[in-house]
């Protein structure tokens, strides 16, 4: 059975490609891990092979023992994905204590998986909590627009859900439940990944100021498609911004009330 050729792989290389040519991924910005289905581990179970070592996750993931995720590899670049995957992405499997993982397909050459995995995993364990096993996919890119806001936004929740909001009418559809801001922090460590996996109990997209966007998924048409429409919105905002800081009109707290009703999505008061 050929790795490359599953389904599973090729969704996972296609998204690497589609944010690179968002220019959501400079140089080797940005990661992207994929919780497998037990059939994606049957599928290609037969190239696996045990021989490295197992390296501590620097956090702990019980709730993810015995898990396998594709995965980004540390310092490699999106756009090099699709050229070479072997090269640039892998399988790693969860030890049975949930903190330490092992390498069993890919990052070939020494490769180790991305510098986020602490944030990563912690995150894929509090979604698979949340959603009961739906969401299977953690992105995180350098959106452009979404990075401007973070310095001219107060870094709040309630204010960033609202003005994405309020900037595209189907933003409420696709992120109901709103967007939390993370303040800037050091990257890759175990604070950022315990901030992001706080409000990820609420929220399925954390703005990290300054950096960029975190976000998750069922799938990966779902989680670009989330990251996408939350940059457009984020894009439409800085354009707005630019030309005027005052809006002469704007969707209103009760134009989202009716939205909700008509699409049969709950809104938060909170954000209204
Ligand atoms: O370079 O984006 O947040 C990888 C990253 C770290
Ligand atoms: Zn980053």
């Amino acid at each position: 059975m050929n790795v490359l050729e599953q389904e599973f792989i090729k969704g996972f290389v296609r998204m690497c490609s589609d944010g690179f040519a968002q220019g959501w991924h400079e140089r080797n910005g940005g990661n992207l891990t994929y919780r497998m289905k037990d059939e994606d581990i049957e599928s290609v179970k037969n190239a696996f092979s045990y021989q490295r070592d197992w390296y501590p996750i620097q956090t702990e993931v019980p709730y993810l023992k015995g898990e396998y995720f594709l995965v980004t590899g540390s310092g490699k670049y999106f756009r090099n994905v699709e050229l070479d995957e072997e090269a640039n992405i892998g399988i790693v499997e969860i030890d049975e204590t949930g903190t330490k993982y092992r390498i069993v397909w890919g990052l070939k050459n020494g490769a180790v998986p991305t510098s986020e995995l602490p944030s990563h995993l912690m995150n894929h364990e509090i979604k698979k909590l949340v959603t009961h096993g739906e969401h299977r996919v953690i992105y995180h890119c350098h959106a452009t627009n979404v990075i401007a806001l973070t310095f001219v936004l107060p870094l709040k929740d309630e204010i960033f859900t609202r003005e994405l909001w309020e900037m595209a009418t189907e933003c409420p559809v696709v992120f109901p439940r709103g967007v939390g801001v993370v303040p800037w922090m050091v990257p890759g460590g175990k604070e950022i990944a315990v901030a992001t996996s706080q409000l990820m109990k609420k929220y399925d997209v954390a703005i990290w100021a300054h950096h960029g966007i975190f976000c998750s998924g069922a799938d990966f048409d779902l989680t670009f498609g989330l990251a996408h429409t939350v940059e457009k919105s984020a894009e439409i905002l800085v354009k707005m911004l630019s030309m005027s800081s005052t809006k002469l009109q704007t969707i209103t707290s009760d134009n989202f009330r009716d939205l909700a009703k008509a699409f049969q999505v709950t809104l938060p008061e909170e954000f209204l």
